[in-house]
């Protein structure tokens, strides 16, 4: 279907946990290019905006208190087919039934604390992208341009 951007946000037990640089690098090796990367505590009219989905879910308030407790990595990636394949990457939302080799499969301990957000829709990810990115704050990634640097 060819090359896609998808909205992708390590929540704070990411940051707190020092696991970043693992996950990034999962998602690297995966061929995922970074166009857009910030350290930023989410305020809460960002977090409800985001979640707004989740609005009458009874944990919708402990999840807007958590995602803006402290900072998240949040980016964009960019490849083929990046929003189907950072998802999977991510594994189930259930802690429970987040396979081992997925990064909540791996990483989260709570579903709550599920340590990952990906846009799950070309939509949803066309959405997250502008709110939590100005267009001048994403790079095009140079392909094969590695010998330069
Ligand atoms: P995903 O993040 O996999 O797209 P959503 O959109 O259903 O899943 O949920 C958004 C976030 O809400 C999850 N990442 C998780 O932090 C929280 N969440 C979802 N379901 C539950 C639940 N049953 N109990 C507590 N938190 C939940």
């Amino acid at each position: 279907m060819g090359s896609q951007k998808t909205f992708t946000m390590l929540k704070p037990g990411a940051l707190q946990r020092r696991i970043v640089g693992e996950i990034l690098t999962r998602l690297e090796r995966k061929g995922l290019n970074l166009v857009g990367l910030k350290l930023m505590t989410i305020p809460r009219e960002l977090a409800e905006t985001h979640y707004g989905e989740h609005r009458e879910k009874p944990f919708f308030s402990d999840l807007v208190q958590y995602v803006t407790s402290a900072p998240v990595v949040a980016m964009v990636l960019e490849g083929e087919e990046a929003i189907s394949r950072v998802r999977l990457l991510c594994g189930a939302t259930k802690v429970d039934q987040a396979q081992p080799g997925t990064i909540r499969g791996d990483y989260a301990t709570q579903t709550q604390l599920n340590i990952i957000h990906a846009s799950d829709s070309p939509e949803s990810a066309e959405r997250e992208i502008a709110l939590f990115f100005d267009k001048n704050e994403l790079y095009a990634f140079e392909d094969g341009n590695a010998e330069w640097f």
